[in-house]
C-alpha cells in the first residue's frame, strides 16, 4: 500500500495519478479508512509530526522534494530508506532558472535598468560570457545540468563539490581546501548545494569578500536557488548595500514565506521569487516513483537512495 502525505501541494491530484498508474496496487491518503501496518511506501512532502505513526512495515519513504533536508530532521523518522526524486523535468526547470539570472547578471541587467530609469546614457560594456566565471556550488544532478546548459553559451565555467568532478568545459574544485580558490575566480556564484551542517550558512559575508571584484561592473552577484539555511541574510542586505556584492537572485529564504518585513523585498540590486525555481512536476513525478515502487516490489534495488550520515 502507498500512503500520500503531502502538504502544500494537491494532494489529492497527485493521488489521483498513482492510482492511475499503480492499477489494482492500493494508494491512501491520511482520513481514508486503511490499517497503517499496511502501509510499504509512504510519498511525503513537509510531513506533519504525526505523519509515520503505526507504520510498521514501511519499506521506503519516497520524497517529492529533491532535497530532504527538512525530511532528515523530523523527530519521528522511521529507519526506512530515503529515496529522493531527481527528474530531468525537475533539473531543466532549475538550470531555465540559473540561465535566466546568469545571463541576466552576466548583462548588467541592474545597472541599465537603473540608468534607463535616470534617463542616463551610459556606455559600459559587459565583458563577454568567456571572460565571465560562473562558479556553480554542489556538482550534482542539478549543478551538473546546469553546467551542460551554460558550456554552450560560452561561459567560463567553474564548480565546487565535495568530491572531484571531471566535467567538460568545467575547471572542479572540490572539499573545503579548495573553496577559497574556487571564489578568487568567481563572478557570479550559483549555490545548488544540498543544506547539510556543513554547508549551513555558506553564504555570508566571509564568503562574499573572497568573490572576484575586478570583472563585472558593481561587483560579484550570487544566485540562490538550493535552501534559505544557506544564507546569511543579514550578511546578504549589508553586502549588497555597501559594494560587496553588486546583485543577488535568492529563490530561497531563512523563514519562508519571506516575511513583509524584510528588507530583502525592496532592495534595487535583489531580485526575490518565492522558492519557484523548480518545481516537481506531477506528470514526472508519478512516472518516476511508480517505476521505483514496481521495480522494488520486483526486488531490484531502490536508486537515489540518500545517504543518511553526509545528509543528502
Ligand atoms: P545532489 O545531491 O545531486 O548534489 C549535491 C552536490 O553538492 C554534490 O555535487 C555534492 O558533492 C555537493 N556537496 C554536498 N555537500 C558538500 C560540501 N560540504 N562541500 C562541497 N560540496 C558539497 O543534489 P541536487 O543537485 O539534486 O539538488 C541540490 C539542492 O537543490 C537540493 O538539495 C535542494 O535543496 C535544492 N533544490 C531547490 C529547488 C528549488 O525550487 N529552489 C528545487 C529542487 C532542489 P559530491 O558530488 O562530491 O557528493
Ligand atoms: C525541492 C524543492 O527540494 O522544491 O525539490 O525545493
Amino acid at each position: 500500500m502507498l500512503l500520500l502525505h503531502l502538504s502544500d501541494v494537491d494532494e489529492a491530484n497527485w493521488a489521483e495519478k498513482f492510482r492511475a498508474a499503480l492499477g489494482a496496487y492500493p494508494v491512501v491518503r491520511r482520513g481514508d479508512d486503511f490499517d497503517p501496518a499496511d502501509v510499504r511506501y509512504i510519498f511525503v512532502w513537509k510531513p506533519k509530526a504525526d505523519a509515520f505513526d503505526g507504520l510498521t512495515g514501511l519499506e521506503a519513504i519516497l520524497s517529492l522534494g529533491a532535497g530532504v533536508d527538512a525530511l532528515l530532521k523530523h523527530p519521528n523518522l522511521p529507519d526506512a530508506p530515503v529515496v529522493r526524486f531527481v527528474d530531468s523535468d525537475l533539473s531543466q526547470r532549475m538550470s531555465d532558472y540559473v540561465v535566466a539570472h546568469v545571463t541576466m547578471h552576466h548583462r548588467l541587467y541592474t545597472r541599465f535598468r537603473a540608468d534607463q530609469k535616470a534617463r542616463r546614457w551610459n556606455q559600459i560594456y559587459p565583458p563577454a560570457a568567456s571572460e565571465t566565471t560562473v562558479g556553480i556550488m554542489g556538482m550534482g544532478v542539478l549543478g551538473q545540468d546546469a553546467a551542460k546548459r551554460l558550456v554552450p553559451l560560452g561561459f567560463d565555467l567553474r564548480s565546487w563539490s565535495r568530491t572531484p568532478k571531471a566535467i567538460d568545459g568545467v575547471e572542479g574544485f572540490a572539499g573545503a581546501e579548495s573553496f577559497d580558490a574556487f571564489l578568487a575566480g568567481t563572478d557570479i556564484l550559483v549555490n545548488l548545494l544540498p543544506l547539510t551542517p556543513e554547508t549551513t550558512g555558506i553564504l555570508n559575508s566571509a564568503t562574499f569578500a573572497k568573490l572576484r571584484r575586478d570583472r563585472l561592473d558593481g561587483g560579484p552577484v550570487i544566485i540562490n536557488a538550493a535552501r534559505g539555511g544557506h544564507q546569511r541574510e543579514a550578511d546578504i542586505v549589508a553586502a549588497l548595500a555597501d559594494g560587496t556584492l553588486g546583485a543577488a537572485s535568492l529563490d530561497v529564504f531563512e523563514t519562508e514565506p519571506l516575511p513583509a518585513d524584510s528588507p530583502l523585498w525592496a532592495i534595487e540590486n535583489c531580485y526575490v521569487t518565492p522558492h519557484i525555481a523548480a518545481i516537481s512536476n506531477e506528470a514526472t513525478g508519478v512516472r518516476y516513483f511508480t517505476k521505483i515502487i514496481e521495480d522494488h516490489k520486483a526486488g531490484k534495488p531502490l536508486i537515489n537512495v540518500v545517504d543518511r550520515d553526509r545528509g543528502y
